[in-house]
């Protein structure tokens, strides 16, 4: 245990853990389950093209949410922008600058303009309020994002879809096993983009789906996902190759059978976080709804500079020469990133709730992978930040002139 500033590894001590810790160590499930599913693809010889797995996988997902249509695919930046032709976007659509590159990429990469809208500073996702005055002539829709697996304002973004005849689709990358209000996150919109990556609570090494309850959509996504083949020799729209094989969807499927172990241990974890941490002066950890399901997925701080005495950057750096490699998601926000920051500069003017948020946000190791004794350890090494915050800042100060 560290007790003084001396003994931080930014200075002259040794890094608290041996190993680095990550954000987004993956959930692995019963190993033995996955390999009997992996011996059963090879005697099967059938690896990938809608094989019984990936059929498996979207019943059980489609079961789950409570949807009529699951496509599985590679992965959840190809569903995005695969769900997006299908929907018919085109022109502008609305998205937040506050979430991971792929969504606002997902668009660019088929010359549809991200707007990028601001963000509730409360819930870190999108404000509706602020939507009605990016609509133009060649707006098309909406993509909200479940940011952290905290549902998105869905009624309000649904009556503004409404009102001005838009398409409304969620980036539900980090929200599966998520409820909101009593609906299981996947229902809503017009279409709704999980994300398997292997970061994300349910994994499949790399992979994703589009969830829908629109049967017309669903068919013309399924044709997408595979080059937009209806039949052997017959092709009827552009497609591409969106397909998820069949060792994704067989880690899937063992990841689905441990969902209550993942969820449990990510409660806990954000349980311990939360006590270890509190009543520290100007950090916060972000609140998930207790009347709803949530996946827990994400332990994330924002650190106001003001009152903890360093900023969220150097909290960071710390943390880092620690061993533990906490992550400042999603700093600089999609408009400060290319190509966006040179397209749309006036965008800067519009987001300051965003541009204030990604220099206090940080997201820290969670998951299976962690032990409640290093959980311990990181909530120390905070602990001894804040009581000795004013100490550091003016060392920081000192090493800058
Ligand atoms: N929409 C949203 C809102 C998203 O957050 C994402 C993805 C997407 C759409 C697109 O979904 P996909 O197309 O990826 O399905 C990571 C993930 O690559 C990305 O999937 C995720 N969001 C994003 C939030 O995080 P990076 O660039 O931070 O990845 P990287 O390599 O730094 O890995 C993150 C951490 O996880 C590291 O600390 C190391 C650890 N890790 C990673 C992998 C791959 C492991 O411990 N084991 C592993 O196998 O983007």
């Amino acid at each position: 245990i560290k007790q003084q500033l001396n003994n931080l590894a930014i200075f002259t001590g040794i890094p608290t853990f041996t190993e680095k810790l990550h954000v987004g160590r993956p959930n692995i499930g019963n190993r033995e389950s996955l390999l009997n599913r992996i011996n059963d693809i090879l005697d099967r010889r059938w690896l990938t093209n809608n094989g019984p797995y990936v059929q498996e996988f979207e019943q059980r997902i489609a079961e789950f949410v409570g949807v009529k249509h699951c496509i599985a695919t590679c992965n959840a930046t190809l569903a995005l922008e695969i769900a997006i032709r299908a929907a018919g976007l085109k022109g502008e659509v609305i998205v937040p600058s506050f979430t991971f590159i792929a969504t606002a990429h997902a668009l660019q990469w088929q010359e549809i303009t991200p707007v990028f809208c601001d963000i509730d500073p409360k819930t870190h996702n999108i404000d509706p309020k602020q939507i009605e005055q990016l609509i133009t002539p060649r707006t098309t829709g909406i993509i909200g994002v479940h940011l952290w697996g905290r549902p998105c304002n869905v009624e309000a973004l649904s009556k503004i879809a409404r009102t001005h005849n838009l398409k409304l689709m969620f980036d539900a990358a980090h929200a599966f096993g998520c409820s909101h209000q009593g609906r299981m996150i996947g229902s809503f919109g017009d279409a709704e983009v999980f994300s398997f990556h292997a970061t994300k609570f349910l994994n499949t090494f790399e992979g994703g789906a589009i969830v829908t309850n629109n049967d017309e959509l669903a068919a013309k996504i399924r044709l997408m996902t595979n080059f937009g083949f209806a039949g052997m020799d017959n092709v009827i729209y552009i497609g591409t190759n969106g397909k998820m094989h069949e060792t994704s969807a067989a880690m899937g499927l063992t990841g689905l059978e441990s969902l209550e172990e993942f969820v449990a241990i990510n409660y806990h974890n954000y349980q311990q976080y939360k006590k270890e941490l509190q009543s520290i002066p100007g950090l916060k950890i972000i609140a998930y709804d207790k009347t709803q399901k949530s996946n827990y997925q994400y332990i994330v701080l924002e650190i106001d500079e003001k009152d903890f005495g360093i900023s969220r950057d150097y909290l960071v750096e710390i943390l880092q020469a620690e061993n533990v490699i906490a992550r400042k998601y999603f700093y600089p926000g999609c408009h400060n990133m290319e190509p966006y920051r040179s397209y749309f500069p006036y965008n800067r003017l519009l987001l300051p709730k965003t541009e204030k948020l990604v220099n206090r946000v940080l997201c820290l190791p969670t998951g299976t992978a962690l032990k409640p004794e290093d959980i311990s350890k990181i909530c120390q090494i905070i602990n001894l930040v804040a009581a000795n915050s004013c100490e550091l800042s003016k060392v920081r100060f000192y090493s800058h002139i």
